[in-house]
């Protein structure tokens, strides 16, 4: 199995997530349409890796499009964005869409899942596709009503059923929200709804006191489900997106057994402070060997970077919080 990219922390620092010191890994004009590349997702594929790339044009119309990597760190992204079709045995209006942005990517059972947030019928709700092999691309109805963002595939079923992660939110820039959990036996029909985490009252841990949303895929571990998540506060000068962690009960993940009050990465380098967005760090994918992982996130909605920590670590940091 190919290695995961890895850096060892920094001598003489003691942060628990620490930056890859190439950032970022992938330039914003990487394609010839792009003006911007950032809030990406990557899997193990073959001998190496996939992704699902947010690739936004020089009309700044938002896409998705898939990669291919040996490393992990140099990526050879397809010049046209990912052409979904109905799956088999589906309406064929579930593939229209008017933007998408914001994938993740997870294998479960015989297929990669993508999620991402999809513009129907004019507003933005949960696409759903799937592949077997990042050339062809089938797409299921959208997980929710609008508005939604956020939506993200746990790496299993639960008691039965798919699990997902999602944000309800509105047409705008969304002033407010929560992480929400929904349940499917069958990718098509989600129910049991149920709150996870709301933002933290001002001013506990003030970085996410406006609002919140999932990252990367939950990580499965012996104390729980490790997921990393964004927050954002509000500031004199717009929105603040940081990244935490929490740890979710394994057979109930709408328990929330320890969360970050810290955050464990926020806006700091010229990279996460300047761009298209200043000041946003947003997580969307993880890359696992033992104990070892390693984060993609987009920086300042521009660009895509890589983080590194320890599960183990993360996990006795959380208990302290
Ligand atoms: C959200 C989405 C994200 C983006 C963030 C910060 O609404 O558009 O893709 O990273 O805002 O601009």
């Amino acid at each position: 199995m190919q290695a995961i990219p890895w850096q060892e922390r920094p001598a003489g620092s003691d942060d628990i997530v620490w930056r890859y010191s190439e950032n970022p890994i992938i330039d914003r004009y990487s394609i010839p349409c792009s003006n911007s590349i950032f809030n990406s997702a990557v899997v193990r594929f073959g001998e190496g890796f996939a992704g699902v790339f947010r690739c936004d044009n020089k009309r700044v119309q938002m896409n998705i499009f898939a990669g291919f990597s040996e490393d992990g760190i140099h990526w050879n992204i397809n010049h046209e964005p990912i052409q979904f079709q109905a799956a088999p045995g589906q309406d064929p209006i579930v593939a229209e869409h008017l933007y998408k942005y914001d994938p993740r990517c997870v294998w479960i059972e015989d297929r990669y899942w993508i999620t991402w947030c999809n513009g129907f019928g004019g507003c933005p709700t949960i696409g759903v596709g799937y592949t077997f092999d990042f050339k062809e691309f089938f797409q299921v109805e959208n997980a929710f009503l609008p508005f939604n963002r956020n939506g993200v595939l746990f790496p299993e079923r639960i008691g039965g059923n798919y699990v997902m992660f999602s944000r309800p939110s509105d047409s705008g820039h969304t002033p407010f929200g929560d992480i929400w959990i929904s349940q499917s036996p069958d990718m098509t029909f989600w129910g049991k709804h149920r709150l996870v985490m709301k933002p933290t009252a001002f001013p506990d841990s003030a970085w996410q006191c406006t609002k919140i949303g999932a990252g990367p895929v939950p990580l499965k571990t012996e104390e729980g489900w490790l997921v990393f998540y964004h927050g954002v506060i509000t500031t004199c000068s717009g929105y603040r997106y940081s990244m935490g962690a929490a740890l979710l009960d394994l057979e109930d993940p709408t328990k929330v057994l320890y969360r970050s009050m810290e955050y464990l990465l926020a806006a700091a380098t010229q990279y996460e402070l300047d761009g298209d967005v200043p000041a946003v760090v947003f997580p969307c994918a993880t890359l696992t060997e033992g104990d070892k992982c390693t984060i993609y996130y987009g920086a300042a909605d521009t660009c895509v970077c890589m983080a590194h920590c320890y599960i183990s670590e993360v996990i006795e940091w959380l208990k302290k919080q």
